[in-house]
C-alpha cells in the first residue's frame, strides 16, 4: 500500500490569498503593525463573541501566554501539573521559578487525575495546571473544588481546546485563566499566536501590561512584563480564519468520526472517548497500540514512515523523562503509572479540514491489515 504524496499528522488551514489582500493593504495604509492596533482589537472581539467568553488578551504564541498567566496571578512555589502534555506546558513552570509537582492522569481522557492531586499538596502548592489534553476537557468541576478547599489558583493550559465546550459553554471559562495556542498546527490558527481568557476586567488589564512589559502608559512600568504582543499580520490572519472556523471543524469531525468507524473492533487499537456533554474541537486523533495489537507503538509508527504517512507520538516521552525534568521527586515514573503506560501506547494519526476520506480508509486499512499478520 503506498500513498503518492506524504501525509503529516496536521497540514494547517489557511485564508485564501485574495481573501488576505485586502487586510494586507489596511495595514500598508495604516502601518499600524503591532502594538494592540486595529485587527488587534477587532480579533479580542471577535474571539469573545465566538468563544462566549468575557475577556481575551492575544499574544505571540500559546507558550508567552502560559508564562504570563502564571506572573499575572503571582504564582510561585510549587504547583500541581501533568507528566502528559508538550513541554512548553512545564517550561512555563521552571521560567517562573516554580517547581512542578507531577500527577498522574486518568486513562479515559488521559487528563490530570482529580483523585491524585491532593496527595501532592503541600504548604508550598498554591496552584494547579492541568491540560485539557487534545481538547477533552479536564474534569473541572473536581479540580475547582480542591482548589477552593486549599485556596489554590487554577490556571489550565487550553492549548488544544479552542472552540470546546462543555456542557453548552466554553471550556476556556474554568479556572482562573485559560491559556490558548494559535500555533499553525491547531484548529485555528494566526501562524503563531495564543491568548489568555480570564473572567474580570481587573486581570485583563493586568495581562495587557504585563504582555507589554509592564509598560502603564508612557512613562510607568509596574512590572518586569515581557513582549507578549500579537503582530497585526496574524491578528487579520486571525479574522480570516474566524470566518471559517465552523465550517473546519465540521470537516474535522467527519474525518474523526470516520476512523472511529474503520477501526472499530481491532484487536489492541483503542480510540480515545470524547468526554460526556462535551462539543468537540476534533483537534488531535489519538489512538493507543495496546498489547493485543500485532506491532508496538514504535513499530507502526515506522511502518507508516515507509508509506510516507507521518504520525506523531504525542506524548512521548513524558515532560518527567526530559533532563530539566527527570530529577524531580514526583517524576519517577512508578508514581505515574498510566501517563508512563499511555506514553509508549500512543499515536496520534493526521486529522486536518481537508484530510479525504480516502487517505483516512488507507490509513485505517494499514492498520487493520497489520493486525491479521
Ligand atoms: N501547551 C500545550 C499542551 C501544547 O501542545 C503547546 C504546543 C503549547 C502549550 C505551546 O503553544 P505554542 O507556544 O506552540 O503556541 C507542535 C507545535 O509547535 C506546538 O505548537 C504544539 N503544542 C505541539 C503539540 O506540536 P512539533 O514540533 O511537533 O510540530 P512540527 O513542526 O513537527 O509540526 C507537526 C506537523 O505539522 C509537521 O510534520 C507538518 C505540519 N506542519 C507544521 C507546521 C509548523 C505544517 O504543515 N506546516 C507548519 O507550518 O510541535
Amino acid at each position: 500500500m503506498a500513498t503518492d504524496k506524504n501525509i503529516y499528522v496536521t497540514k494547517p488551514n489557511l485564508p485564501s490569498l485574495s481573501d488576505l489582500a485586502p487586510y494586507l493593504e489596511k495595514i500598508w495604509e495604516r502601518r499600524i503593525l503591532s502594538n494592540c492596533g486595529p485587527f488587534h482589537v477587532d480579533l479580542e472581539n471577535a474571539l469573545c463573541d465566538y468563544l462566549g467568553v468575557n475577556y481575551i488578551s492575544l499574544f505571540c504564541n500559546g507558550t508567552v501566554s502560559l508564562v504570563t498567566a502564571l506572573q499575572t496571578l503571582g504564582i510561585t512555589g510549587e504547583v500541581i501539573t501533568t507528566p502528559f502534555s508538550f513541554v512548553a506546558t512545564s517550561h512555563a513552570l521552571l521560567w517562573n521559578k516554580i517547581t512542578p509537582v507531577f500527577v498522574d492522569i486518568e486513562k479515559d481522557h488521559l487528563n490530570l487525575d482529580p483523585s491524585k492531586i491532593e496527595e501532592a499538596i503541600t504548604e508550598k502548592t498554591t496552584a494547579i495546571l492541568p491540560v485539557h489534553c487534545y481538547g477533552n476537557p479536564c474534569k473541572v468541576d473536581e479540580i475547582q473544588s480542591i482548589a477552593n478547599k486549599y485556596n489554590l489558583k487554577v490556571i489550565y493550559d487550553a492549548a488544544h481546546a479552542f472552540g470546546v465546550k462543555l456542557d453548552s459553554s466554553s471550556v476556556l471559562s474554568h479556572g482562573d485563566i485559560s491559556s490558548v495556542s494559535f500555533h499553525a498546527t491547531k484548529v485555528f490558527n494566526t501562524f503563531e499566536g495564543g491568548a489568555l481568557v480570564c473572567s474580570n476586567v481587573e486581570t485583563k488589564d493586568y495581562i495587557d501590561k504585563l504582555k507589554n512589559f509592564g509598560h502603564e502608559g508612557e512613562e510607568t512600568v509596574l512590572a518586569p512584563g515581557i513582549n507578549g504582543k500579537m503582530s497585526e499580520f496574524n491578528a487579520a490572519i486571525g479574522l480570516l480564519q474566524l470566518g471559517e472556523i465552523d465550517h473546519f471543524i465540521e470537516l474535522r469531525k467527519t474525518v474523526d468520526k470516520t476512523y472511529r468507524q474503520e477501526l472499530e473492533g481491532i484487536d489492541g487499537i483503542q480510540c480515545i472517548e470524547q468526554t460526556n456533554n462535551t462539543v468537540s474541537n476534533y483537534s488531535y486523533f489519538p489512538i493507543l497500540v495496546e498489547p493485543g495489537y500485532y506491532l508496538t507503538r514504535d513499530d507502526l509508527y515506522n511502518e507508516f514512515k515507509k508509506i510516507g504517512i507521518y504520525t506523531r507520538k504525542y506524548f512521548y516521552p513524558l515532560i518527567t523523562d526530559f533532563p530539566m525534568y527527570s530529577g524531580f521527586p514526583s517524576a519517577n515514573s512508578s508514581r505515574l503509572p498510566v501517563a508512563t503506560r499511555v506514553s509508549s501506547q500512543v499515536l496520534c494519526l493526521p486529522i486536518y479540514p481537508d484530510l479525504e476520506l480516502d487517505t483516512v480508509r488507507v490509513i485505517t486499512q494499514f492498520i487493520r491489515s497489520k493486525s491479521i499478520l
